[in-house]
């Protein structure tokens, strides 16, 4: 008898725990509703002193060749939508050897654009000037980059980004890394600055995503990249024309990407800001980064 009632206790408390899961599981689905329609209703002029000036979120992608920058705007581009087709706007390439040459802008909103800036597979001093004018906006969108390899070269450069002065741009520096590669002390030293420089320029420390989540120990290089001075470091699996099932924690985290954005630009609006003297600092840094290199 005893045995009898212990066993209906026991199959009470599955169903409870059972009722428990199910409950969080519609919890998450809800989170992620709330996650998304918060992503697209975004504006700049929520906050007590308003927008400021700012008219755009622009998440800029930095990163070396094949690491995922494109495959992250197409995973952003697919968990904003509803359904389950993917669509591949910005060209991810199968090999190493794919270059996205063109500074192409890709908006997910009225409000927020990603940027895939041009990546590449080693920096040299001239190649890391030619990230920060991009990071600075002092390259057009839509057009091609190439690595100014002289001192004259990139300066006319930038005299020419004045012809259309760019300060209405909210820069959001995101810096996407693969975590099937090794990082080694050069690169360690290089994304170090890297970091350094975007807070200079831009106020935020970059948010660093780290690609292909199940391919290695992403917690490993996750500690690398804290111990760097990072912030936010996100480990997603992209959604790629291969693989693009959605599932609960793959579009999670894809969503926190976005939403840690602009959580920043959030934060940095609360303080006083002007964007046109901002600008100028950021040429001041980019002229003061040209001489010395
Ligand atoms: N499995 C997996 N493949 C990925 C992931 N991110 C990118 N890829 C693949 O890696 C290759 C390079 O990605 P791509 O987005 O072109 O890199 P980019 O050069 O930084 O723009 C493509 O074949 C992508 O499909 C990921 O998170 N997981
Ligand atoms: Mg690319």
């Amino acid at each position: 008898m005893a045995a009898k009632t212990q066993k209906m206790e026991q199959k009470k408390e599955k169903l409870r725990k059972i009722g428990k899961e199910s409950k969080k599981n519609i919890l998450s689905a809800m989170d992620i509703r709330q996650l998304r329609d918060k992503i697209l209703s975004f504006s700049l002029d929520d906050g007590d002193l308003g927008s400021q000036g700012y008219t755009k979120v622009l998440l800029q992608l930095f990163g070396y060749t094949g690491h995922g920058k494109s495959s992250l705007i197409n995973s952003c581009k697919y968990v904003l939508g509803k359904g389950e087709s993917f669509k591949e706007h910005a060209e991810a390439e199968e090999t190493d050897h794919g270059l996205t040459m063109v500074r192409n802008a890709y908006p997910l909103t009225d409000v927020i654009t990603m940027v895939d800036n041009r990546g590449c597979s080693k920096l040299n001093d001239f190649e890391r000037a030619e990230v920060y004018a991009q990071l600075g906006n002092f390259i057009p969108i839509g057009e091609k980059v190439e690595w100014k390899d002289n001192y004259s070269a990139m300066m006319e450069a930038i005299e020419k980004s004045e012809l259309e002065p760019n300060f209405s741009d909210f820069i959001v520096p995101i810096f996407v890394y693969n975590v099937r590669k090794q990082m080694s002390a050069e690169e360690k030293q290089d994304v170090k600055t890297f970091m350094e420089n975007c807070i200079k320029m831009t106020g935020i420390v970059p948010i660093i995503v780290l690609s292909f989540k199940t391919s290695a120990d992403y917690l490993e290089i996750e500690k690398q990249f804290r111990l760097m001075g990072a912030e936010t470091v996100i480990a997603i699996d992209n959604y790629t024309k291969m693989s693009h099932i959605k599932t609960l924690g793959r579009t999670t985290d894809i969503l926190m990407v976005i939403d840690i954005a602009l959580k920043n630009v959030r934060f940095r609006l609360e303080l006083p800001r002007n964007p046109k003297r901002e600008r100028i600092e950021r040429k001041k840094f980019m002229y003061n980064y040209i001489h010395q290199i």
